[in-house]
């Protein structure tokens, strides 16, 4: 075979050529990027990456399947420290389950009250499955108490459940989250009480809190106040924030 040669100059002049380009990408990268950071805001961030954010949500809602379940793991797998990250809507420690009453609010506008037993009566589902961060960590996880589908069957919110989204808040309404219905609907999806088979503990949302498998932490909203549906996206904290609003993986 024939080798080919190139000349030191050739070398010098390829080098000369390819460092010149390096920085004219590199300048213009700076550059787009600013231009896109002094657009107006939509939600907390620029349009265009709005855009790519709206556009990502319509192809993982257009591609969801609700019968498709998320990976789960025995019980064995998952882990005995759980991580507790994130505290809005957690400040008063004293929660008095005795009292204490979730309420949900109907389309005709009026309120259903409902114990922590009312909750417990319907049948029990658990859930090992990858807890996922969008701040990147994950944890397997176990989680017990009653599909939210159950819940509405069982308490007659069909009518409710033919509207677009969920909206949860915590009692003090500082934390909040909507979800969209083919997503609470999913089978993983629980109105929570239980973590490694005792009551949830305080940080982490007892008495009540939403396990939703197939979204990132963010939707898991702890220490469910108040429940309502609804056709227009509910408010959701960090949507409002920046992160996308759809939060799926
Ligand atoms: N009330 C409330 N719920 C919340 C949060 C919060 O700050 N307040 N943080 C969320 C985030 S970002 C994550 S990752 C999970 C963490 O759940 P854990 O503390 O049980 O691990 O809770 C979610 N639910
Ligand atoms: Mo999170």
């Amino acid at each position: 075979m024939k080798e080919k040669f190139i000349s030191e100059r050739q070398v010098k002049y390829k080098t000369i050529f390819a460092f010149l380009f390096f920085i004219l990408a590199f300048a213009a990268g700076i550059y787009l990027w600013k231009l896109v950071r002094k657009e107006p805001q939509a939600g907390g961030v620029p349009t265009t990456l709005r855009k790519g954010l709206m556009y990502d949500e319509k192809l993982f809602s257009s591609t969801f399947n609700k019968d498709k379940l998320v990976k789960t793991y025995p019980k064995s797998e998952a882990v005995k420290k759980v991580r507790v990250n994130g505290n809005l809507g957690l400040k008063n420690p004293n929660i008095d389950t005795a009292t204490w009453r979730l309420q949900v609010v109907k389309n005709n506008g009026d309120t259903m009250f409902f114990s922590l037993n009312d909750i417990k009566k319907l049948p029990k589902t658990e859930i090992v499955y990858d807890f996922k961060c969008i701040e990147g960590w994950s944890q397997k996880t176990w989680w017990g108490g009653v599909r939210f589908s159950d819940f509405i069957n069982h308490y007659h919110l069909n009518n409710e459940a033919k509207l677009n989204y969920v909206g949860m808040n915590t009692p003090d309404k500082e934390y909040y989250v909507g979800i969209d219905m083919p997503s609470i609907l999913q089978p993983q999806t629980l109105l929570c009480y239980e973590m490694n088979g005792k009551p949830l503990p305080v940080n982490q949302g007892y008495p009540l809190r939403l396990i939703i498998p197939v979204k990132y932490g963010i939707k898991h909203l702890k220490r469910i106040g108040t429940i309502y549906f609804s056709n227009e996206r509910p408010p959701d904290y960090w949507a409002e924030r920046g992160y996308d609003y759809y939060s799926g993986h």
